[in-house]
């Protein structure tokens, strides 16, 4: 194991080596070496200058995440970067690669500092519901304004290091070379020249807080943003020692506030999940070329996305009419995307260039994968598929886009039941890709969809080959949640704001009203589980299908205009109610998140039980990504530990008394409780 933080000398200079993969996170062991080495520097009379640098592909990308909620081990980071500012040799930081929050705020406590070309700097405290803690509220104003320095912690985004050096963020950019540009202006022993002592932006006492006011009336009640603007005023307002110690305590209440612990959840979560077994042993195949069987909707976004992705894409269609409209759709992605200035007209033209459409089997030799994106017809996927085994080349992998099907049935039909599996995006734009491990699946085939799934920017899920995978067994709980509530009393205009309320990107209601009424009825009507209202099939047989119709939950004066609640189907539900001679209750907004939250972590808890998914935090994963959960709340899973195990069986049982066809505490909960565990215990890499 190399040490995370070497010394170097060099003519009359201290090089200091941050070398911690897989992003020199300043962790406890980093924080105390660098102490250790600045400590040695200065002592050192040989020494003039003191270089800090990193190996490895970054500078710090900040403080390590996974320490947070821990006790702080000395040196915590703010007293390391006042050390380092304190220094009476100058020192020299040399910034490489992605240079965020600590790692920034280590690189501010320098005297000087130079980026790489490629650089890429900020501070992202606040996507962790945090503020930057060491420093970073104090010194970059000081550096760059107050105005650039809110918009860069309030946005969270980097800036190139081009952008740094206008701002004055660093003093020089340089090319590969960086290191002995750095070492070579070291050895000219520039003045010390710490940030905190900077006055030339904090001169118009005036201007800079009409800046503070102007940007905190566009705050919300959030706290990290506020807490932000709160930091930044008081680098005017106190001497900077204050504002250091009004930064510590406004950083703690962040840090221990739910927000912050939800959204570190999530960035830890949403990385876990592309944690495959195969990719210890096994590589991906070579993916020269993508097949995609069918050009309609889906067939044609997935031909977008592997486009957009640089492959080459060949799309089989039946005769002339499907080949003539899987094109139009593709070219219409193509003008839509140039039209928002996302894809220049030239991209555009280039990945056009990579596609060939095709009605012949035969032209799918080229594959190395196949994605099959034909209607759900057994009879004619079984026919195609013999058709393709034919003339797919040895390797070339089949992965179907949904289990509707028997797929299992389907790979020996295809003659490779080792190069089939399930590759399933839950929609056009979606940011998951679900691979479905068959029985016969080889690992390296699961390893090439995976390293696919990273070529379209989606984050990769491993699951078990149950027929809804992953996200549609969640988003059926979701939605059965609902409908047990709506049998019970309440309306889904309530249900709808409740959860917009709770943070959901849209209600559940409005969400099918949009997709249309018979897409969600065709899928129940393909499902044997029991359900707890059949209101949506009614309306949906009655030719009420949503926005499509003008009449679904809500009634719609003309398209794209808002619903409103559907007198037509508040007669229907309650008919059904009276049919079902239910007992109605007031039920509150409260009620309506938490039997929401219950039901999706009552169904993740199956999930992991029955080996679907790896871990519980996937649930949270896949719920964040694909079905809109709020990111901040960290997904169910992570709210059921908020709860606790123990609280969460016990309310389940509770609802489980009243319907026990709708309720079930999973045995692996069930041991969980007992045990007073988390869901979290189980989330081992
Ligand atoms: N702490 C701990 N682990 C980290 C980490 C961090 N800051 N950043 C990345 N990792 C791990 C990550 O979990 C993964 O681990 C591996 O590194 C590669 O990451 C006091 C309070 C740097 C742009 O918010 O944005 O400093 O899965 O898959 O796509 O004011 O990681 O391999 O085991 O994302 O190339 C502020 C967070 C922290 C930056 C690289 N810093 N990281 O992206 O790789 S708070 C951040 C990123 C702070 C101070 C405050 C990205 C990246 P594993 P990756 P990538």
């Amino acid at each position: 194991m190399t040490e995370p933080v070497r010394l170097e000398r060099t003519s009359g200079l201290a090089v200091i080596v941050i070398d911690n993969p897989p992003v020199n996170a300043l962790g406890a062991a980093v924080r105390q070496r660098l102490a250790k080495a600045m400590a040695e520097a200065v002592a050192d009379d040989t020494v003039t200058a003191i270089v800090l640098t990193a190996d490895g592909r970054t500078f710090p990308a900040g403080a390590d995440i996974a320490e947070f909620g821990q006790p702080v081990v000395a040196p915590s980071l703010p007293d390391l970067c006042n050390q380092i500012e304190a220094s009476p040799k100058p020192v020299l930081a040399a910034l490489h690669g992605t240079v965020l929050g600590g790692g920034l705020e280590l690189a501010m406590a320098a005297h000087f500092r130079v980026a790489h070309e490629a650089a890429q700097l900020g501070l992202p405290e606040i996507t962790l519901g945090l503020i930057p803690g060491a420093g970073g509220t104090q010194r970059t104003p000081r550096l760059i304004g107050v105005e650039a320095a809110l918009e860069l912690m309030l946005s969270g985004l980097p800036i190139s290091a081009q952008e740094a050096h206008e701002l004055g963020l660093v003093d020089g950019v340089a090319g590969d070379d960086l290191r002995d540009i750095v070492i070579m202006l070291a050895k000219e022993t520039p003045s010390v020249n710490p940030a905190s002592k900077k006055r030339q932006h904090m001169m118009d006492g005036t201007e800079y807080m009409a800046q503070i006011a102007l940007w905190r009336a566009e705050l919300g009640d959030e706290l990290a943003p506020n807490k932000i603007v709160d930091c930044v005023e008081a680098a005017l307002l106190l001497p900077f020692e204050g504002g250091m110690d009004l930064e510590r305590e406004a950083f703690a209440e962040c840090l221990a506030s739910p927000v912050s612990a939800g959204l570190r959840h999530a960035f830890f979560a949403e990385r876990r999940v592309a944690k495959f077994p195969e990719l210890k042993d096994s590589h991906a195949r070579p993916v020269d070329h993508i097949g995609i069987l069918g050009g309609r909707v889906a067939g044609a976004a997935l031909a977008c996305a592997c486009l957009d992705a640089g492959f080459p894409v060949t799309v089989l269609e039946r005769g002339q009419a499907g080949t003539t409209q899987a094109l139009e759709r593709i070219g219409r992605h193509y003008q839509r995307e140039a039209a928002a200035g996302r894809v220049s007209q030239q991209k555009g033209a280039e990945a056009l260039d990579r596609l060939t459409l095709t009605d012949d089997p035969a032209k799918m030799g080229s594959a190395d994968f196949v994605l099959d994106c034909m209607p759900e017809d057994t009879a004619r996927k079984t026919q195609m598929l013999r058709n393709l085994d034919a003339v797919l080349k040895p390797g070339a992998i089949y992965a179907a886009n949904t289990p509707d099907q028997d797929v299992e049935a389907l790979a020996h039909v295809a003659g490779r039941p080792a190069d089939t599996l399930i590759f399933h995006m839950t929609g056009p734009g979606a940011k998951l890709a679900e691979i479905g491990v068959l029985r016969h699946t080889a690992p390296d085939v699961v390893v090439t969809a995976h390293a696919l799934a990273r070529a379209l920017r989606k984050v990769p899920v491993r699951c078990a080959a149950e027929p809804d995978l992953v996200a549609n067994t969640l988003l059926h709980a979701y939605r059965e949640a609902c409908d047990r509530l709506l049998l019970r009393g309440a309306l889904p205009n309530q249900v709808d704001g409740a959860l917009r309320k709770f943070g959901m990107v849209i209600g559940p209601y409005e969400m099918l009203d949009h997709t249309g009424l018979h897409i969600a009825h065709m899928r129940r009507k393909s499902r044997s589980t029991p359900k707890a209202l059949m209101l949506l099939d009614r309306m949906a047989e009655a030719g009420w299908l949503g926005r499509k119709s003008g009449q679904g939950y809500y009634v719609y004066d003309f398209e794209g205009g808002a619903g409103m609640l559907n007198p037509k189907m508040v007669q229907l539900l309650e008919a059904e109610r009276q049919q079902r001679r239910v007992e109605l209750e007031a039920i509150s907004d409260a009620d309506i998140c938490t039997e929401v939250v219950l039901a999706l972590i009552a169904a993740g808890a199956g999930l992991v039980e029955r080996g679907v998914v790896q871990r519980p935090s996937d649930i949270d994963a896949v719920m964040i990504h694909g079905l809109g959960y709020p990111r901040a709340r960290g997904g169910p899973m992570h709210e059921g530990d908020q709860m606790g195990t123990f609280d969460v069986a016990r309310r389940i049982d509770k609802l489980a008394e009243k319907d026990p066809k709708g309720w079930r505490v999973a045995p692996v909960l069930r041991k969980l409780a007992a045990e007073r565990h988390r869901f979290s215990d189980l989330n081992a890499v």
